[in-house]
């Protein structure tokens, strides 16, 4: 690692030596001496103030020492992602919060930085939750979301379709290409006659893809299905105080944790839908980081 490391430092500096004949002095003194911490000045690029991933970046901004001074700049992701595409075409250097499953992944060579106190998160696991009644209300709607469990690479499969039509439509190609896995879910529950179902989900992809495929699965049964998008916080108050019926989006254990145990004494937890999720600070692979301890404190 080590020696891995002082090559890269080396040929690095040996690049901008043999460019410093021709290049402004002043460029080149400032992409040499400046730390990375103060590339990015002291700054995270953040997303929506109410995502679960806001609120880790906050924990992690309070519980690591050297972040001293350091602010997360929220925003939103669509604002994130433009950012983030600016700095890759410019190889320049940014430290944002990330999250897979997501497009980013594969369109940009990118590396999460090691978290040692653990406050972005470890693996993270996305549940389906219900209020209290749905169950014995709506029991066969209960008995498929509760047998709704997909992969990674199905939720991305949504996901990247969406991208060349809309979720919908790639929610249904998706269902038409894995009939053996709904018919697992739907497997011992009857047809109902315009039942409606109300799902609250997240404004994001990952959630726009589980929500969209379980909401036309659903229909097929004879439901009548909205799925409204709302921040986390509204969600968990949705299904505690019973105005919405169930959601597949909640993030665990961490990243949705405060709402969960605020909540969790009226809500139904069914478990998960989906494992393998993460979020963290997330750098591209061209920058000299590794970990967030190697940050340095604002003076
Ligand atoms: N996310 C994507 C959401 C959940 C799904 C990680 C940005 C959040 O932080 O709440």
């Amino acid at each position: 690692m080590i020696n891995v490391k002082s090559i890269g430092v080396i040929l690095g500096v040996s690049t901008v030596l043999t460019l410093g004949g021709c290049a402004d002095a002043n460029e080149t003194e400032n992409s040499t001496n400046e730390t990375v911490s103060e590339q990015v000045d002291y700054t995270i690029t953040g997303i929506e103030p109410g995502a679960g991933i806001t609120g880790m970046a906050h924990q992690t901004l309070e519980g690591y020492g050297n972040l001293e001074g350091w602010e997360l700049e929220e925003s939103s992701t669509g604002g994130m992602l433009t950012l983030l595409d600016q700095a890759i075409a410019n190889e320049e250097p940014i430290i944002f919060t990330g999250w897979a499953p997501h497009w980013m992944f594969s369109e940009y060579d990118l590396k999460y930085l090691e978290d040692p106190e653990g406050t972005m998160g470890d693996v993270e696991s996305i549940h389906t939750i219900a209020r209290v009644d749905f169950e014995t209300e709506m029991p066969n709607a209960y008995k498929i979301l509760d047998a709704f469990q997909w992969e990674v690479e199905d939720m991305e499969a949504v996901m990247f379709g969406a991208q060349e039509s809309s979720f919908e439509e790639s929610a249904a190609n998706w269902i038409e290409a894995n009939k053996d896995k709904v018919d697992m879910w739907l497997e011992g529950t009857e047809k109902v006659d315009g039942k409606e179902v109300e799902l609250v989900s997240t404004p994001w992809d990952t959630e726009r893809a589980s929500s969209l495929v379980a909401k036309a699965v659903l229909e097929q049964q004879g439901y009548e299905v909205t799925v409204t998008d709302v921040d986390p916080a509204v969600l968990f108050e949705a299904i505690a105080n019973g105005s919405a019926d169930a959601s597949l989006a909640p993030w665990l254990p961490t990243t949705h944790a405060s709402f969960y145990e605020k909540h969790q004494d009226n809500i139904v937890d069914l478990g998960e839908n989906l494992t393998g999720a993460k979020n963290g600070l997330v750098v591209p692979s061209y920058m000299d980081i590794d970990s967030i301890e190697e940050l340095e404190p604002k003076e």
